[in-house]
């Protein structure tokens, strides 16, 4: 029954998804268009890519794969909303890009805590702190985007989110938990999402950055660096947590 239910949804996914929205006119020239055309299909593929290894790996990690199915899920469904604002209009989707990461970066947050609860014992404290840092990075972003407070405060606010992340990351609690967990599994994958969480998510306060503060970015330029971006750190985390889980069940298989 599970067995089939795992291949069952994914199906359901592929063929329903696309006829979920309007394809506006997709011009050839238009390539942050092609852009958003291509990620909402990668989205696509992953989720289902990831609901199927699920079967593959340890009941531990089982959780971790889930989630990760549910954040290309919910961005797929958002580039495509995303994608025909942009075809439309040729405006910055910011409304539907702000949902997309209010939705899907907790969960990205969220599998730290997960990695580490798979094999050690962990207090909600991590999560909780995780989750705050995350909420105050992205409202201080979109007020400074939407023109609610001046992009400068906007951007100040977001990046004191981030960095209250990192530390917790690099250097508090769940980096503590990490290191003195004794698997080699999680720790790689612990390691490889942070990696991710200082590197990869640097692009998007780099975009802000040059467009919102410096002019030096217009929106063509700041989706196509903020959908490259969403491509890296959505699907290569997964990517990440996926590898660390099949390595780890080989391992204790
Ligand atoms: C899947 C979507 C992800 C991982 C989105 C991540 C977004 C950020 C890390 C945004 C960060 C920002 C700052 C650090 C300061 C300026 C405002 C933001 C929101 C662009």
């Amino acid at each position: 029954m599970r067995g089939l239910l795992s291949r069952v949804i994914p199906a359901v996914l592929v063929f329903t998804m696309p006829s979920l929205v309007f394809a506006g006119d997709l011009a050839a020239n238009d390539y942050v268009g092609v852009t958003f055309w291509i990620i909402s299909i990668a989205m696509v593929a992953s989720t289902v890519f990831f609901l199927v290894e699920r079967d593959r790996v340890n009941p531990k990690w089982k959780t971790s794969l889930t989630v990760t199915a549910l954040v290309t899920l919910i961005a797929a469904v958002h580039y495509f909303y995303m994608r025909d604002v942009w075809v439309a209009t040729g405006d910055s989707p910011t409304v539907f890009r702000y949902i997309d990461w209010l939705l899907t970066v907790p969960l990205l947050m969220i599998e730290f805590y997960f990695i580490l609860a798979a094999v050690t014992a962990v207090s909600v404290g991590i999560f909780w702190r995780l989750l705050i840092g995350t909420l105050v990075m992205l409202v201080g972003g979109y007020l400074g985007e939407a023109g609610i407070i001046s992009a400068m405060l906007g951007f100040i606010i977001g990046m004191a989110g981030w960095i209250y992340i990192l530390y917790e990351i690099f250097a508090g609690e769940a980096a503590q938990k990490s290191e003195s967990c004794g698997s080699a599994g999680a720790q790689m994958a612990f390691n490889a999402c942070r990696t991710i969480v200082l590197v990869g998510w640097a692009i998007y306060p780099l975009g802000y950055l040059l467009g919102y503060l410096m002019g030096a970015a217009d929106a063509a330029s700041l989706n196509l660096v903020y959908n490259l971006a969403d491509f890296v750190n959505k699907i290569g985390f997964g990517i990440f947590i996926w590898a660390a889980a099949v390595t780890d069940s080989e391992e204790s298989a």
